[in-house]
């Protein structure tokens, strides 16, 4: 079992503790253009904290929203909410007006800071310091030293947020000592990382597996992250290989093309590439192996549970399972009456460690946590020397190139178009995305169905939604199948997307 003080910052034992061990003047964030030391981030972050709490009026408890893409001064703005004292909710940069007013009205941050670029979509009324010009400007003003709130170690130092299959979010809230677990049992036990080595990847740190694997794993072990605000997956090789990046993050899908591409041999001096987010296929861990020479690792988490809770390092790596249960998580496959299942037979996955689901007031928690266990929302099956295979998201969520997105919410948002009468959203098979977004629509009579209405549909979603979210396919039928008392049968829709 893992133990940390009653008084914990997290911000405080991963910066100001690397710093105590190694010293200031080791590189820890870096983007494409520049490097920042462990002692300028601390300068940094604790500018940041003097600039919430004497300009800004943040208190402890308060949150305070973050936008922006992975650079350093995210990174930097991260750690001084956390030194405040305050709860960090950080938002996928992606996010448009539509999907930031919920986050607004569920998180009420008392105050955002954002990406001078991205300011736009922020909802009007809530105050803002932008990141890049006026923050440095008002940070110019502050020591560099700040007293950082004792914070307790359950006290909650962060939000994150995760689409329901209803599309109304939900938002998770994690403790100090969560983000020290995460990395005292993944990172510790399967990323293996030392102070030498260099992170880089893709997912967002408003996702909790980029937020692990691109901040709070390098900062636990004291080594250095490149963050990338944006990379395909041949920048991305590119970028790996050129500055020599040791430990990646990153989705099946940037893999996939990665080695589709023939640019394997670019990760060649990856000695830990990890994947998450969603299921990879055996024949990508495969391949993986076959041309990098290392197993890659694969693992799965939730934003509930923080960071990944199974998983295999190295050579424990078996292509087709996920792995074993990670030192200090336990897992089972249940029935719906929460009794073991036998080996072998697929059944939901749930789990239970030093982290967990808390949902901020909603009574979803109650279908999450049953008896203390997590159910994750998977099917899985374990084989009987304790690895885990993945089956099937139970639930209706579409998980395309590793982003999980809420079918009602992209109906939400086609039915706010003038032509749609009637949609629905599911997902279907697709060799490189996992999933695709469909959509059924049906018309509003007198629209002729055709490739401009198709447009201006995809067109209307990306607009209004974050892109990644708008429906690939378009389908349109004259009526919904419906059962007898009138609900939406999304199987035949499936079935019928396949063909
Ligand atoms: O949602 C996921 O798939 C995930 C995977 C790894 C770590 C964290 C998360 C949220």
């Amino acid at each position: 079992e893992l133990h940390y003080p009653d008084r914990l910052n997290a911000a405080t034992a991963l910066l100001d503790g690397a710093i105590d061990r190694l010293g200031p003047d080791r590189p820890c964030l870096r983007s494409l253009e520049e490097t920042w030391t462990y002692g300028e981030v601390l300068a940094r972050a604790n500018r940041v904290a003097h600039v919430l709490t004497t300009e800004l009026g943040v208190v402890p408890g308060n949150r305070v929203l973050l936008r922006g893409t992975n650079t350093p001064w995210l990174a930097a703005c991260w750690l001084g909410v956390l030194k405040a004292g305050a709860v960090a909710v950080a938002t996928m940069p992606m996010l448009r007006r539509h999907e930031l007013d919920k986050i607004v009205d569920r998180a009420r941050p008392a105050v955002a800071l954002c990406d001078e670029r991205l300011l736009d979509e922020l909802p009007p009324g809530l105050p803002v310091v932008a990141y890049g010009g006026e923050l440095a400007e008002r940070c110019a003003r502050h020591p560099v030293t700040f007293a950082d709130v004792p914070t307790a170690a359950d006290d909650v130092a962060l939000l994150a947020f995760t689409s329901g299959t209803t599309g109304t979010p939900k938002a998770t809230m994690h403790f100090h000592r969560d983000l020290l677990a995460i990395a005292d049992t993944f990172s510790r036990h399967v990323v293996r990382p030392t102070a030498d080595d260099l992170f880089c990847g893709t997912p967002p740190l408003a996702f909790t597996f980029g937020l692990g694997g691109l901040l709070v794993f390098p900062l636990h072990a004291g080594a250095s992250v490149l963050l990338v605000e944006r990379a395909t997956p041949k920048e991305l090789a590119s970028i790996v290989a050129g500055h020599a990046v040791t430990v990646l993050f990153t989705a099946p899908t940037a893999y996939r093309a990665i080695l589709g591409s023939g640019d394997g041999a670019l990760l060649a001096g990856v000695r830990r590439a990890v994947s998450a987010g969603e299921a990879l296929p055996a024949a990508v861990a495969e391949q993986y192996r076959a041309v990098a020479g290392r197993p890659l690792i694969d693992g799965i988490g939730s934003t509930e549970m923080l960071h990944v809770f199974i998983s295999a390092a190295d050579e424990a790596a078996r292509p087709g399972t996920t792995g074993t249960v990670v030192p200090g998580f336990r897992a089972a496959v249940l029935d719906v009456d929460g009794t073991p299942v036998p080996d072998g037979t697929p059944g939901f996955l749930a789990v239970r460690g030093p982290t967990g689901c808390r949902y901020l007031e909603d009574p979803r928690q109650a279908d999450y946590v049953r008896d203390g266990w997590n159910f994750t929302g998977d099917t899985y099956l374990r084989e009987p020397d304790g690895y885990f295979r993945f089956v099937a998201r139970s639930d209706d969520m579409i998980v395309s190139s590793g982003y999980n997105i809420a079918a009602p919410e992209v109906e939400e948002v086609l039915l706010g178009h003038p032509d749609v009468e009637e949609c629905a959203v599911v997902g279907t098979p697709d060799p490189d995305r996992g999933a695709v977004v469909t959509a059924f629509v049906v018309l509003r009579a007198g629209v002729t169905p055709g490739p401009e209405v198709v447009h201006a549909l995809q067109e209307h979603a990306k607009a209004v939604a974050a892109p990644y979210k708008y429906p690939r396919r378009v389908r349109f039928i004259d009526a919904l199948p419906r059962n007898a008392s009138g609900k939406l049968q999304r199987f035949l829709l499936r079935e019928h997307g396949l063909g």
